[in-house]
């Protein structure tokens, strides 16, 4: 049987592709999906690929995977940078945690250097477009095998 990765996203990745697509790129949260259910074959993974604008959608997404996740990938978007909640629904959590962010955030605005979500992450990617979820997936079938 496949083991779960839950795959999380905050507020106003729905719009992925659509939205400031100089920084977040044109591919969808759809391509994202196929991308790491195909590398998930691979490794015997499943993915289960979520996104809420809203903070306590994530944190009950997060109490879910408790229950039914062997891994969480997790992109909080905005709420990487604000959310002590996601932070400690993290720490609920006992499997691997892999943050991503599509674009490079330290190049960015100083209020996007911080994260929250990187004081329980077992790895951060960011910079590598939607590319960084599939390598995260790479990650979680090395760290889960
Ligand atoms: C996405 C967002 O929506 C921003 O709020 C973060 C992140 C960066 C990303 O690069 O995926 O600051």
């Amino acid at each position: 049987m496949s083991k779960l990765i839950t795959i999380l996203n905050g507020p106003n990745l729905n719009l992925l592709g659509k939205r400031e697509p100089e920084i977040y790129g044109h591919d969808t949260l759809d391509d994202v999906e196929a991308a790491c259910a195909r590398v998930g074959k691979d490794f015997g993974l499943a993915v289960k690929l979520l996104q809420s604008n809203w903070e306590g959608q994530i944190v009950d997404w997060i109490h879910d995977a408790r229950h039914e996740a062997a891994g969480i990938i997790i992109n909080p978007a905005a709420l990487t940078h604000t959310s002590v909640a996601v932070l400690d629904a993290l720490n609920t959590f006992d499997g691997p945690v892999i943050e991503v962010h599509i674009s490079q955030v330290h190049k960015r605005e100083a209020f996007r250097h911080h994260s929250y979500v990187s004081m329980r992450a077992d790895g951060v990617i960011a910079g590598f477009g939607i590319d960084g979820y599939a390598l995260a997936m790479r990650r979680m079938g090395s760290l889960l095998a």
